[in-house]
């Protein structure tokens, strides 16, 4: 029980350290470290805080907040009867898979996290792994701060400035959020946000840009003022990746949905204020009939409908795609499509009437049929399909929707256009070097090109490029490298309003950037660095996120 106690501290605490993690305090290792009576482990309170900060920036992701596994295998002391118990692992053999990552997808965390962070790792994972405290209704409204009512925003831009083409750049580890404007590429402001930010999106009238962090963090901007301004801010749980708006005629910047990794839920909220209006816990039953009952049902990729009332909500775990019917946001409609595991990320399709998501444990590409509340198909494409939202092409083979791969070198093209075809992979391209870890892909209605990224390639010359194809043949016209200047890894695309331009980000490097490439000439156009950029990912642009471009 003491055990028990210890450990939900050393979780709100991680979590309290993740707010404010650029304010962070050394750990105290003066501490006297104790034994835990069922490993022989010596841990001291210190070292479990840090320990559970690690866990959480770095491995929560894949093997769950609760250790007890989700696309990653548990990392429980004693097993859960699939993965093997960390105490029999010890501390050298779960050094090994930290230090070499695995053939399964798990990266090398050598040389990113330091010895001292290795071998804390190695004793931490051994121990009981931290409680999650409850988090409902009451925790989230006490954390809710409106900071500029609605009627004290002004009504109509403050500024001259051409929203439309506003970017909102990502700055992962700062736990913050810059506006570039698109036009002058000038940044208009860095606003702190929540911490490992991870996407954004926009209102439905474009005027709002809602970001989610990694530590649950809900902050919304104006775009209105001089400057734009955090207006109100809530927490919707302890971890996320995803928020999503209200986009169907008469519903514009209405509701807002967080999607909940821990705990596991759908929140719905005032997307004016964010004051939050309802939730409803994602826990369930899996979607191939196992009989197990899965409490960390965490919710993946967000998208809303313009032709109905819905978000597609996309339950990783249980593999079960959530249709929510906003309509009566207090009580909403939830209807459940059983898919396959594990769902992770995916946009729709050109006429915005299909859905597909990446079901990454299971290779498969899943496509619903958004306004009949209906399974299309499952496709079975490459080893762990990630398309972010995918992309759309105009293609010799068709309309197709692109998915890149993780786990292999391949790009799978699926034929949306009615005919024969449809629903298949119609064509399957490589892009260069070996090895999979591509990310995302990017086209533009506009545009002649398909851009891929190779971000999670272990080859620094792989991941620090990225590879352009025509978007109507689909052959492979040439790598970009890092330019002059520049180094880390290349992650994610973003046109811009016209669809002439891309942007590119370098992160994890010492020269991290966001780069501007002409998309008609491949040439860069502007390299955007400075002590702000601050390992950049995902960039947003208002219109092509509003609209749905991509
Ligand atoms: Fe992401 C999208 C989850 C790691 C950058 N990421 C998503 C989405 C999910 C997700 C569910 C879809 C959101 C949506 O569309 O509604 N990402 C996860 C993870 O669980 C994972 C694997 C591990 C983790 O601990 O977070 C993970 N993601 C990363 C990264 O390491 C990246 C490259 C940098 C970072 O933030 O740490 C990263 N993810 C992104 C970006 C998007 C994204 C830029 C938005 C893509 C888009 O165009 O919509």
């Amino acid at each position: 029980m003491k055990t028990l106690k210890l450990i939900t501290v050393v979780f709100t605490a991680a979590i309290m350290l993740t707010a404010c993690k650029e304010e962070k305090k050394k750990p105290d290792y003066s501490k006297k470290k104790e034994t835990v009576a069922s490993t022989g482990i010596q841990i001291s309170d210190a070292e479990m805080k840090e320990g559970a900060q690690i866990f959480f920036d770095k491995c929560a992701g894949c093997h769950g907040s609760s250790r007890k596994g989700a696309t990653g295998p548990s990392l429980l002391p004693d097993g859960d009867g699939k993965a093997i118990a960390t105490k029999v692992l010890g501390a050298e053999g779960i050094r090994t898979f930290i230090e070499n990552g695995t053939a399964g997808g798990m990266p090398e965390w050598k040389g990113i996290l330091s010895e001292h962070q290795i071998e804390l790792m190695t004793r931490f994972l051994q121990v009981d792994p931290p409680i999650v405290p409850p988090y409902g209704m009451k925790e989230m409204t006490a954390s809710w701060k409106l900071i500029i009512p609605v009627a004290d925003r002004p009504t109509k831009p403050q500024h001259n400035r051409n929203i439309k083409n506003y970017f909102g750049v990502i700055m992962r580890d700062a736990g913050k959020v810059a506006i570039i404007d698109g036009d002058t590429k000038e940044k208009v402001a860095v606003l702190k946000t929540g911490f490992a930010v991870h996407i954004l999106r926009t209102s439905a009238s474009g005027r709002y840009i809602y970001s989610v962090g990694r530590d649950g963090k809900i902050t919304m901007i104006d775009t209105y003022t001089k400057i734009p301004t955090i207006v109100a801010e809530v927490k919707g749980g302890f971890d996320s990746r995803s928020v999503e708006v209200s986009k169907y005629k008469g519903y514009e910047d209405k509701y807002l949905v967080f999607g909940g990794y821990s705990p596991s839920h759908i929140a719905i909220l005032d997307a004016q204020t964010l004051e939050p209006i309802s939730i409803t816990p994602t826990a369930g039953k899996a979607c191939d009939g196992d009989k197990e009952y899965i409490e960390e049902a965490r919710v993946a990729s967000i998208v809303a409908s313009h032709t109905d009332p819905v978000w597609i909500c996309n339950v990783k775990e249980r593999g079960m795609v959530d249709i929510v019917d906003y309509s009566d946001p207090k009580n909403p409609k939830i209807t459940e499509i059983p898919t396959a595991r594990f769902l992770h990320d995916g946009g729709f399709d050109s006429t915005g009437h299909y859905f597909l998501v990446a079901a990454n444990a299971s290779n498969k590409i899943v496509v619903i049929d958004v306004p009949n509340k209906k399974l299309v198909k499952i496709i079975k494409t490459g080893i762990k399909p990630h398309p972010g939202r995918g992309t759309n092409l105009k293609t010799k083979y068709g309309n197709v929707w692109v998915t890149s791969h993780l786990g292999e070198n391949k790009l799978s093209f699926i034929k949306t256009n009615p005919g024969k075809g449809q629903w298949t992979v119609v064509k399957e391209v490589k892009a260069t070097g070996n090895g999979g870890g591509a990310l995302f892909v990017k086209s533009h209605p506009k545009s002649k090109h398909l851009w891929v990224d190779r971000t999670l390639n272990p080859d620094a010359k792989l991941n620090s490029a990225v590879d352009v194809f025509d978007s109507y043949t689909l052959k492979f016209i040439k790598t970009l490298h890092a330019p002059k200047g520049v180094d880390g890894r290349a992650v994610h695309f973003e046109y811009n309003k016209a669809g002439n331009e891309v942007w590119v980000s370098y992160f994890m490097g010492k020269k991290n950037a966001i780069v501007i490439y002409n998309d008609k000439t491949l040439k860069v156009k502007k390299i955007i660095q400075g002590d702000w950029v601050q390992n950049p990912t995902g960039k947003f642009n208002v219109y092509n996120t509003t609209h749905d471009i991509y």
